[in-house]
């Protein structure tokens, strides 16, 4: 399976195709529309949510509201895009593309190494493909995996655990839909509601002061079955794919799988996952420090991976920068932006995940059809447990 994005953040549309998934697959729209909704949402967002209602059109591969087996083509329409035909259309139109012209290359941004490298001396050319707008279509087509998933028993849930200086309590909460459940409510997507407030009031610091802040989100995912992803190779790797995964979403700085970079300080017995069997469970593991891998393949347990966002560095407060015309420096200039993408982040960071899941699954398994799919799954699952 596999799939493919294209669209500007102020061209007409996102465009995305899904190719390789099962025939027979429900196909809620409703339940994708639900999620690029989730997406749109969290403090600190800026005003072009307010412009955005994000919902997919289905062009192919679904009738009566299940998959073909034929490529699965979606758009979602740019609302924004009526204030930007003149700027952003495909027809040559010398006068307004000088109008909107960027030769000031933001810090932190892809403008200036895109521009040197595809030769544009219009800055827009990078910005508008590199913009965390295309995040919308990562959530739609992982959206679409997550439909993939739910129907073999696998589910996905994200919180947020630190935004700025402020750190989430660790809680124990005991399922995935609790977890669901609280974050849905907070609009930090935290699960400490103490935290939660002082993360908005770092939030409004921040934009206050024309500043911005990141964070880190986790990921929790349950019920993948034992043995996704190999260990024979070294692109097989799942959770090295999961890992490229999360670092390719805009502003992504580092990634974490179970205990990550704290088992440096933790000697061997601290840190490997003691290996258990009964009847019912078949193998399983007493703790899940490794976050649900070993040798790049699923053990089985939840998996638990994290990743860390930057600030945004579209800043009110300005940067130096050089302008790319007369190579004298300046204070970047102010644009429209969010002062904190960190709980949206969570839902994207669910998505990318999600996808890379349901891809490893289609891997392993047979699956023309949904059924061929889940009945290779089930039998398995039971093949695993009685191991
Ligand atoms: C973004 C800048 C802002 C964000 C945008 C990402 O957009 P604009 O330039 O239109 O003000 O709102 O995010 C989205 C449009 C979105 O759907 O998340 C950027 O430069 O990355």
């Amino acid at each position: 399976m596999r799939y493919l994005t294209a669209g500007e953040s102020h061209g007409p549309q996102l465009t995305m195709i899904i190719e390789g998934l099962p025939s027979h697959m429900p196909f809620a729209k409703e339940k994708v529309n639900a999620q690029l909704k989730r997406r749109q949402g969290g403090y600190g967002r800026g005003r072009r949510m307010q412009i955005e209602t994000d919902e997919i059109q289905i062009m192919s591969g679904v009738r009566f509201g299940e998959t073909t087996g034929a490529p699965v083509a979606l758009t979602i329409e740019n609302k924004d895009w009526t204030h930007w035909q003149k700027v952003m259309g495909p027809d040559p139109q010398v006068e307004m593309a000088d109008k909107r012209r960027i030769s000031r290359p933001r810090p932190g941004h892809a403008d200036l190494t895109g521009a040197i490298k595809y030769g544009h001396r219009d800055m827009r050319d990078v910005l508008e493909r590199s913009s965390a707008r295309e995040t919308a279509a990562r959530v739609a087509v992982g959206a679409v995996a997550r439909l993939l998933l739910e129907e073999c028993g696998v589910h996905i849930a994200a919180h947020v655990i630190r935004i700025g200086r402020v750190e989430a309590a660790q809680l124990e909460i005991d399922s995935l839909q609790q977890i669901q459940k609280i974050t849905e409510a907070s609009p930090v997507r935290c699960l400490d509601d103490v935290a939660e407030k002082e993360m908005m009031i770092q939030i409004d610091e921040a934009k206050q002061a024309g500043d911005s802040v990141g964070g880190i989100v986790e990921v929790l995912v349950e019920g993948v079955p034992v043995g996704l992803g190999s260990h024979v190779h070294w692109d097989r790797k799942l959770d090295a794919r999961i890992a490229q995964a999360i670092m390719s979403i805009q502003a992504f700085k580092g990634v974490e799988f179970g205990i990550g970079f704290e088992a440096a300080k933790r000697p061997g017995s601290q840190v490997h996952d003691e290996i258990l069997w009964t009847e019912q469970k078949g193998f399983y593991r007493k703790t899940n420090r490794a976050g649900g891998f070993e040798g790049g393949m699923t053990t089985g347990e939840a998996l638990v991976i994290r990743g860390v966002m930057k600030p945004i560095p579209t800043l009110y407060k300005p940067l130096a920068s050089v302008d790319i015309d007369s190579k004298e420096a300046f204070s970047a200039s102010i644009e429209r932006s969010d002062s904190c993408a960190v709980p949206a982040a969570s839902v994207v960071a669910e998505h990318v995940v999600a996808w890379e899941i349901a891809q490893a699954l289609l891997e392993k398994f047979p699956h023309d059809t949904m059924e061929e799919l889940k009945d290779s799954i089930a039998s398995y699952r039971e093949k695993a447990r009685i191991y």
